[in-house]
Order: C-alpha cells, then sequence, then structure tokens
C-alpha cells in the first residue's frame, strides 16, 4: 500500500478566500442588485455552515428574510450566485488573494515526487480555476488530474459525493489518497469517502470538530517557519512535506 495522491479542498484551505473574496462578494452581488443586505463577518462565519453560494443565498432568506418575494426562490438564487461569482473571479484576478503558507512548495514537491494532484471542492469551477491561474500561473491548471468542483455532484459537502467523483475520475481507492481540509463540512466530506484527512485550520474553523483527522496544523508549514501542531501525530519535520507525509501515512494509513 502505497500514497498516490493528494486532494486538496480549495476555500480555507489553498487559499483564505472566505472574508476578502466569497464574502467581499456576495456583499457586492447584493449592493449591485439593490438589496439591503449585508453580510457581517460574524454573520458569515455562521452562515459558512452552510456549504454553496446557492444554498447559502437560499437560507439566508429562509431564515433572515422570510418575507422576501420572489417568482422563484431557485432562479432567483443561481442569478443571484452568477453574479457574485463574476465578482468574486474579478476579485482573485486582481491578485488580492495568495495562497497560505506552505501550498505552493507542498504542490511543487509533490508533483517532482510523482505525487497525483487533484481538487475536490464545494465552490463553482469558475472561482478555483482563477484563484489556481492567478496564484501558480495558468500552466498549473494542468497539475490536477481532475478539479472536482460543486455543480459536478448533487450533494455538496459534509456528504462524500465530491470525493467519491474525484476518486472514481482518477481511478483510486481511498486508502491511496490523503485529503486537504480545513472544516468540519470538509472532514466529514473526506471520512464518508473513506479519506483520512490532513487539516490546516483557519480564522473561521480553528473551533470545529476534527475527530479523526490524522493530524491538525495551523498552516502547513516552510522550512523556516513551522507549523503548530494542533493535534494528532507529532512527525519531522515541523513543515508539510512529501516526506512527512509519507511518514504520517505509514504510521496511521
Ligand atoms: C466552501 C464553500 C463555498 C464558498 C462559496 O466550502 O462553502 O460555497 O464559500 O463558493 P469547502 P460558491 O471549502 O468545504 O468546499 O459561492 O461558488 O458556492
Ligand atoms: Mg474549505
Amino acid at each position: 500500500m502505497a500514497l498516490k495522491a493528494l486532494i486538496f479542498d480549495v476555500d480555507g484551505t489553498l487559499a483564505n478566500t472566505e472574508r476578502d473574496g466569497h464574502l467581499l462578494a456576495f456583499n457586492l452581488a447584493f449592493k449591485e442588485l439593490n438589496l439591503d443586505w449585508h453580510w457581517n463577518n460574524e454573520l458569515y462565519h455562521k452562515l459558512l455552515d452552510i456549504a454553496g453560494g446557492k444554498l447559502r443565498i437560499k437560507h439566508y432568506i429562509k431564515n433572515y428574510h422570510s418575507d422576501f418575494e420572489c417568482d422563484n426562490i431557485d432562479i432567483f438564487a443561481k442569478n443571484t450566485h452568477a453574479l457574485k461569482t463574476k465578482i468574486y473571479v474579478d476579485l482573485v484576478g486582481a491578485g488580492k488573494i495568495p495562497l497560505r503558507t506552505g501550498v505552493a512548495r507542498l504542490l511543487d514537491e509533490a508533483r517532482t515526487a510523482g505525487l497525483r494532484l487533484a481538487i475536490a471542492t464545494t465552490t463553482t469551477e469558475a472561482n478555483v480555476t482563477a484563484l489556481i491561474a492567478n496564484t501558480l500561473g495558468r500552466d498549473a491548471l494542468d497539475w490536477f488530474e481532475v478539479i472536482g468542483a460543486g455543480d459536478c455532484v448533487a450533494k455538496l459537502k459534509p456528504a462524500g459525493d465530491i470525493y467519491t467523483y474525484v476518486l472514481q475520475k482518477m481511478q483510486l481507492n481511498s486508502f491511496e489518497c490523503l485529503a486537504f481540509e480545513d472544516s468540519n463540512n470538509g472532514i466529514k466530506s473526506a471520512t464518508e469517502a473513506g479519506i483520512k484527512c490532513v487539516i490546516s485550520v483557519n480564522e473561521y474553523t480553528n473551533s470545529h470538530n476534527f475527530d479523526g483527522a490524522i493530524v491538525v496544523l495551523n498552516n502547513l508549514g516552510e522550512p523556516n517557519q513551522p507549523f503548530t501542531l494542533i493535534a494528532g501525530a507529532d512527525c519531522q519535520p515541523n513543515y508539510v512535506n512529501v516526506d512527512y507525509l509519507k511518514r504520517l501515512y505509514a504510521k496511521y494509513c
């Protein structure tokens, strides 16, 4: 049994996209549509429990504006979300959102070591493409064998469907992969598909439950900037590279 592939979540894992990307884009879309809705950071923290922008908009209407009138809430959510996606892609295109610590280095090292790479996210594919192209360059889109994004499956995270979809596309078994996640919805999704997780938390997810994770870190670290181990196995080195992952995999998978 050997580690063959790394599967990455996007939002909160590859980059801190939520506050300076998605939240900003939702609010700008509401403004453009002349809606007097504004999601502050505290509210957004709660709304993040609902994965996927369209579902999040519908949840918000049902729970915070139940008297809101529109002909068809699904079409309204779809159109509002399409506008939000356009705004988000522009924000990412302006280069405002960097990758998290250690991400670019690990992707590069993993490719060199012959590990296969994929994405499993609930976000819209255009958002993923924009983030990768604007941080790593357009060529980096080819590094990922599969980009499993929101609309590929009927059930979003925490359901395991998106990870199962990626495994099927790559013709891999769950035990041949490791997933990288940042949230409770993410670890539930990977776990349902039978994949073990490395967690790197962020401001929205540092109080989530990560039972079952191999390791919970503050970020992936760099050689000159070690990660902080929050839970799980104490392994060397103190930044996530291929050796570190192989050691974890041999011990816990
Ligand atoms: C991320 C999400 C996404 C983004 C918004 O969850 O829930 O919905 O917040 O993206 P995860 P869209 O990191 O667990 O995949 O608006 O494109 O849906
Ligand atoms: Mg995430």
